[in-house]
Formats: structure tokens, sequence, C-alpha cells
């Protein structure tokens, strides 16, 4: 397909049929959405544990894995992160893991952010566990050595069983901006700036004088 940038950026969301040789290559198309993104690419690094998941596994615990998907403005979800799988144990720590602030929420912080619990089967059809909705404001919570948990709930247990509590409890340990960053950001940028300041005013200076000469 072609199709120019402004297209893209005045339509938001472009359909086009694929091409072949000039022709319509059958009923495939591709569709290109634009969204606006913060100037801001910052990212973070989160950490996640969980604990009391529900069991799946017959002779064995639960093997979890946690996808972290971002609501788009059209409904629809993009997956962002999926951890890796923990064998054998209900109450997993996954490693910590870095994604942009941009690629999480489109520097919204209120965007909704869906994740989902799942226990990893070999066949591939894997087991849901559970499912808890959060925002990156929410997880910005955990900064600082606080805690954010959520419950992990399955829709159809507790639609089923007056009893249901959960399916476990989910946690996010930190959320931290990487220390190399904060060390740019609180110390180097001022540098520079004071730097770029100083050069600014020099060249400044410079032109005054030739202006005056
Ligand atoms: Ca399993």
């Amino acid at each position: 397909m072609e199709c120019t940038l402004g297209q893209i950026v005045s339509q938001r969301k472009l359909s086009k049929s694929l091409l072949k040789h000039g022709n319509t290559a059958g009923k495939s198309s591709i569709t290109v959405i634009a969204e606006e993104l913060s100037g801001n690419d910052d990212y973070v690094e989160l950490s996640f544990s969980a604990r009391k998941l529900d069991d799946k596994d017959f002779f064995s615990k639960s093997d979890p894995f946690l996808e972290i998907f971002r609501m788009n403005d059209d409904a629809t979800q993009q997956l962002v992160h999926r951890t890796e799988v923990v064998m054998n144990n209900l109450n997993p720590a996954w490693k910590s893991f870095k994604v942009s602030v941009n690629s999480l929420c489109s520097g919204d912080e209120d965007r909704r952010l869906k994740c989902i619990v799942w226990d990893w089967d070999s066949n591939g059809k894997h087991d849901f566990i559970g499912e808890f909705s959060s925002t990156f404001k929410e997880m910005r919570g955990a900064m600082e050595g606080r805690q954010v948990q959520w419950e992990c709930i399955n829709p159809k247990y507790k639609a089923k069983k007056k009893s249901y509590k959960n399916s476990g409890i989910v946690i996010l340990n930190q959320c931290k901006v990487p220390a190399f960053e904060r060390i740019l950001c609180l110390f180097l940028l001022p540098v520079i700036n004071n730097v770029s300041v100083k050069i600014f005013w020099k060249w400044s200076q410079q032109r005054k004088s030739k202006v005056r000469s």
C-alpha cells in the first residue's frame, strides 16, 4: 500500500487494500493507527510477583506468566509485555522488566491497562487464572519502596460462586526509573543546560559586538 504521512495523521485510523504489482492482493488490507505521543519517552522498570494463585494443573502447581495490555483509543488492546513462565509455583516472582512509558500508555497515565495471569501449558492451550485492571498512575504508587497490589479475578468464578474472593493476589513490588536516568536528570541535564546557556550567552554577546561594530 502507499499513503502519505499526512493521510495517516489526519485520519488517525487508515485502512487500505494491499497491492501486488499495482493490483489488489485478494481481500488483504492493512490498517495503520496514529496516536499522539507525549514528547517524554522515559522508561520504567516494573517488578511483579503473585501469591496464592489458583492451581490449574492436575499433577503439579500452575506455571504462571503475566501479560500486560494497553487499551487503545479504539477499544482494541495491544500487548505491552509478557513475562517469563515460572514453573510449578503458585507464588511466582517474575523477573523485573523495562518498558517505555509511551509503549505502556502513550504518556497518558490514566489509560487503562489490562493485566492477565495465565497458567502455561505445554500444548499451547494456556489456562486463564485471572485478570485485573490498572493504570500507569496506579503503578507509579509502587515507587520508593511501596507495594501496590490487585486481586486477580476470574469473572466466571465470581459469577458462579458466592463465596469466591479471588484467584490470587498480584503485587507490584517496584516501579522505578532506572538510576542512570535519574542521575542524568538530576545532575547531568542541569550541567548540559548550564553549558548550553553559557555557549548561547557567548554567541549572543559576539553577535551584539559585531552588530555594534
Ligand atoms: Ca500448567
